[in-house]
This record gives C-alpha cells, sequence and structure tokens, in this order.
C-alpha cells in the first residue's frame, strides 16, 4: 500500500483533466491522477516532471485511492453520463467514511442529485462542480460552479478558490495577470458554492445555455451584416473589434473578431468562408431547453439558439431547398451602412439582455423546484472570469441584484430597462430588415417577442382559453373574479345570446 503524499486526486487525463491537474500542481498542491488507459498518464506524468506542487502517478485505482491524505478529495472529469457512473462504482469501496468525490464533468443535474443521494447513503461527500473556460480555462483559471453540502464545500474551496479565475471584486474585471502561465493571488475567485446537491451543474448547465444563446445571436449580427450589408469577413472583424470596447465586451466578440480577420491555411481566403454552416452540440443547450419547458419557465431564446444549430445540421435539405422556395424580392441595401451597423450592435445587446434574462428566471424557478437559494449577482460575477460567457456585461447583473436580491426579472432593473429603451427602435428596426430581406434571426426576434409579451399586461391568450374551454371544457378564469376560480359554459349552444354586430 503506497504512502498517502497528495492533498487531492484527479481521474480521466483527457484535455479537461489533464488541463485542470497542472493548474492545481502549479498552485502547489500535490495531486495524484489516474487514467483508464495507464499510457496516457505515464506520458503526462513524463512531460511535467516540474510542477509546483508535483504530479504522483499511479497505475491501479487502489494506489489512486491510497497516494490520497484524508478526508480523500478525487476529482473526475470523464465523460457525463455511463462513464461517470462507472468510475463512481469503482471508487466506491475503496473510499471511505467522509471521503469526497467531485465531478467536474458536465453532468446532468439531476444525474448529480441522484448520485449525491447514493453517495451520502453510503458516508460518502459528493460535489457536483461546473467547470466552464474549455482547455484554456481548466489550465489557467475556470469559472467553478460547485454543488453539494457546505460542509464538503470547505475542504474543497481552498483548491477551487486557488485555481479558479480571479477578477477585481469592485469592477469584476478579470486581474492584471491572470493570462496563461501566470498564475495570480487576490481578487476575487471566480468559484462560490452554489447550492446543495445538482445546484452547481444546474448554473452550469444555464451557463451552458446562455452560451449557446450568445453564439447564435453573434452569428445573426455577422449573417446580415454579410448577406444585407455586403460587408467582407475582414469589415466585419473590425467592426467586432470596435464592439469589443464597448457594452459587448466579451470573450465571444473578441474571439468572433479574431476569427473573422483570420486567412485559411491552405487557400487563404477568408477562413470563416471556407468552414462548413453545419454547428455541432453536445446536449447543455438541449438539457437547459427542455427544462425550460419541464418547468414551464420561458426561456425562447436559448430554444430558438439550439433549433437554429438543428437547422443548420440538415444542409443537405437546405441546400435543395433553396432551389424550391423562395423568399422575399429584396432590393440592394442603398441606406447608411454605418448607422445599420450600430443598429444591429444595439439590437444585439437587446436581445443579449432578454436572453441573460430568460436564463436567470431559470435558475429562480429551479431554486423553487429544488429548494435551493441560489445567490444570482455571486453567479453573475463567477462567470466574469473563466469561463465562455465571460463579459463587461455581466457586472451590471452582479450590480442589479445588489440594488434588488428579489429582483423579478432582469428587464425590471433600472440599467437594463434604460439599456432597453436607449436601443429598442434600432432592435425593432433591425428585426424589419431581417423580415425584409428573408434573412433568418431566430434569437433576435424571438428575444424581442420575449420582450414584448413580458411586457405586455393583456396577451390574447384569453382567446385561447376560451377555445379551449370550447373543445375541452378545460375551464377559464374570469376578469371581473378573483384568481383561481374557474367557470365554464357549454358550447356549442344556439340559444346562447350572441354578440350583437
Ligand atoms: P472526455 O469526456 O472525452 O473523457 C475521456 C477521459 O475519461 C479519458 O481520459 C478516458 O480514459 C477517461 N475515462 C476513465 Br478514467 N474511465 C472512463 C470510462 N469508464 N469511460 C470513458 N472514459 C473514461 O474528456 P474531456 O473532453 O477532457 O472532458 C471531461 C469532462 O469535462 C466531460 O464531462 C466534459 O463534458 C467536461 N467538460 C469539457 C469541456 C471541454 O472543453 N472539453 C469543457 C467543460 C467541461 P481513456 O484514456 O482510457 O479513454
Amino acid at each position: 500500500m503506497s504512502e498517502a503524499v497528495s492533498e487531492i486526486g484527479l481521474i480521466g487525463l483527457a484535455v479537461m483533466g489533464q488541463n485542470l491537474a497542472l493548474n492545481i500542481a502549479d498552485h502547489g498542491f500535490k495531486i495524484s491522477v489516474y487514467n483508464r488507459t495507464t499510457s496516457k498518464m505515464e506520458e503526462f506524468v513524463a512531460a511535467n516532471p516540474d510542477t509546483p506542487g508535483g504530479l504522483v502517478g499511479c497505475e491501479t485505482l487502489e494506489g489512486f485511492v491510497a497516494s490520497l491524505k484524508r478526508p480523500r478529495k478525487v476529482i473526475i472529469l470523464v465523460q457525463a453520463g455511463a462513464a461517470t457512473d462507472k468510475v463512481i462504482e469503482g471508487l466506491i469501496p475503496l473510499m471511505e467514511e467522509g471521503d469526497i468525490i467531485i465531478d467536474g464533468g458536465n453532468a446532468k443535474w439531476d444525474d448529480t442529485i441522484r448520485r449525491e443521494k447514493e453517495l451520502t447513503a453510503k458516508g460518502l461527500r459528493f460535489i457536483g462542480s461546473g467547470v466552464s473556460g474549455g482547455e484554456e480555462g481548466a489550465r489557467f483559471g475556470p469559472s467553478l460552479m460547485p454543488g453539494g453540502t457546505e460542509e464538503a464545500w470547505q475542504y474543497l474551496k481552498p483548491v477551487w478558490e486557488a485555481i479558479a479565475a480571479k477578477v477585481d471584486p469592485d469592477t469584476g474585471k478579470p486581474l492584471e495577470g491572470a493570462e496563461p502561465g501566470k498564475p495570480v493571488e487576490g481578487g476575487f475567485s471566480c468559484t462560490t458554492y452554489i447550492g446543495p446537491d445538482g445546484a452547481g451543474h444546474y448554473v452550469k448547465m444555464v451557463h451552458n445555455g446562455i452560451e449557446y444563446g450568445d453564439m447564435q445571436m453573434i452569428c445573426e449580427a455577422y449573417d446580415l451584416m454579410q448577406n444585407v450589408l455586403g460587408l467582407t469577413p475582414s469589415e466585419m472583424g473590425d467592426i467586432f473589434g470596435e464592439w469589443n470596447k464597448g457594452d459587448l465586451d466579451s470573450f465571444l466578440i473578441e474571439i468572433t473578431a479574431d476569427i473573422l480577420k483570420q486567412a485559411d491555411p491552405v487557400t487563404g481566403k477568408p477562413f470563416v468562408d471556407i468552414v462548413l454552416d453545419t454547428a455541432g452540440q453536445k446536449g447543455t443547450g438541449k438539457w437547459t431547453s427542455v427544462n425550460a419547458l419541464d418547468m414551464g419557465t420561458p426561456a425562447p431564446t436559448v430554444a430558438e439558439a439550439v433549433f437554429a444549430r438543428c437547422l443548420s445540421a440538415v444542409k443537405e435539405e437546405r441546400v435543395a431547398a433553396e432551389t424550391i422556395l423562395t423568399g422575399p424580392d429584396a432590393p440592394e441595401f442603398t441606406g447608411d451602412k454605418t448607422e445599420m451597423v450600430e443598429a444591429i450592435r444595439q439590437a444585439l445587446y437587446c436581445s443579449k439582455i432578454c436572453s441573460y434574462a430568460q436564463g436567470f428566471q431559470l435558475m429562480r424557478e429551479a431554486q423553487k423546484e429544488y429548494n435551493w437559494t441560489l445567490d444570482f449577482g455571486k453567479i453573475a460575477q463567477i462567470f466574469r472570469g473563466g469561463c465562455i460567457i465571460r463579459a463587461a456585461f455581466l457586472q451590471k447583473i452582479t450590480e442589479a441584484y445588489a440594488r434588488d436580491p428579489e429582483l423579478a426579472n432582469l428587464l425590471l432593473d433600472p440599467y437594463f430597462k434604460g439599456a432597453i429603451d436607449a436601443c429598442q427602435a434600432s432592435w425593432r428596426k433591425v428585426v424589419a430588415l431581417a423580415a425584409q430581406y428573408g434573412v433568418s434571426i431566430p434569437t433576435f426576434s424571438s428575444a424581442l417577442s420575449y420582450y414584448d409579451g413580458y411586457r405586455t399586461a393583456r396577451l390574447p391568450q384569453n382567446l385561447l382559453q376560451a377555445q379551449r374551454d370550447y373543445f375541452g371544457a378545460h375551464t377559464y378564469e374570469r376578469v371581473d373574479q378573483p384568481r383561481g376560480q374557474f367557470y365554464h359554459i357549454d358550447w356549442p349552444k344556439p340559444d346562447r345570446p350572441q354578440i350583437e354586430a
């Protein structure tokens, strides 16, 4: 039996596991590593002999567990689902009461709730932690969203706080020096205890859903500038670069500017023009949308972003349909292009506000459903650094929840109300322009519909409920009676009084 030397251990040495292990070791923690295929572990340990904390390569799971100080902390970074269950099954007989398993994969939050229950019953502790920021984040500072008991969190906290991205606690800006290869100390660490059982993975899922929305919105802005205004990728790269200096300052806008400036190494053409227009997905956007439907909470913009990827995937059908189906006979754009580019920027900003409002509404509903107490201001703050949706804008969300922790909807916060008041004329102009030119903008237009629906005291669902009562006796409530009293009339009745013409 080997000696217990390591502070923490990690199982699963693919992209995320290797990078997170190096990040942990860089912060002075000795870490044991294990992988199903031993050669991958050996290569990894051999390639990184001089980390400050040190890597301890383990060939067997037994040796791996024995190399950890108690209470043992084991991070799992393998595929979500069956692979995660299999690894946990292997660990259970080797671990002892009070030991902690931390699932850093993209687990579905209800799997995390189940696993936490099962492991608690066996005397083990379980933390389901969202890890955001991809490979780069894992290596140099991710955003970390841990869920589980607060007691278990106390054991993980020193490691998670050390390795997470750091932002200025007042401005929320990523700290100087928080760059690849330069671990920084001080500042607000982009991790916070999220809540019990599946709360961390739930918040990570919503983060990913918001990410789907952000990416699709950027694509719609690009599509309008390309297909209505006739701008080149390089010109659009400059525009996104400019946008990154203002309200839209964010990682995704920044990388979009880079991408649009990139030449294809093979042909020299704009790189973006040689990439096939079919997008893949791994499922977290779908989970977010399905969960929104399950809870009856409107999140149409995230759902449209998922469907947009689905529509992109039926490439052959679209190619055939383009030769059959017609669009509008739109004239060449002769307006002021600079003005329209600014209108598109404003439309993007308004749509983004609505998409985030929907994401935070989802978390608000989920906390009721699962009996969590989420701190939305802190959640927005830990998204400021390390993760894919990191953006200056998130500071405004933190400030909104500081002004009113019970805020019903971000749209009602004075800052966001002001932003939409200032930009909505452009937003409407852009949505109308897209319809006129036949450009598909599902997130811009669904966000506008969400906004218009949310601000409308009387929607047309009075008629819908009457239809339901007509064909299914589903009853209706009356505007002149208290809520919760239900009525029904028999349909159709030829002798019932009709409205006079
Ligand atoms: P993968 O999700 O591709 O996981 C593969 C790794 O798990 C391999 O090293 C594999 O070993 C190991 N593994 C072990 Br140990 N036991 C396994 C088993 N029973 N079945 C299958 N694999 C097993 O790695 P990843 O892309 O680094 O992602 C890790 C987790 O992090 C996932 O849950 C992912 O969703 C999440 N995540 C990924 C990203 C990202 O940008 N990639 C971002 C955020 C979160 P082997 O060498 O023997 O095959």
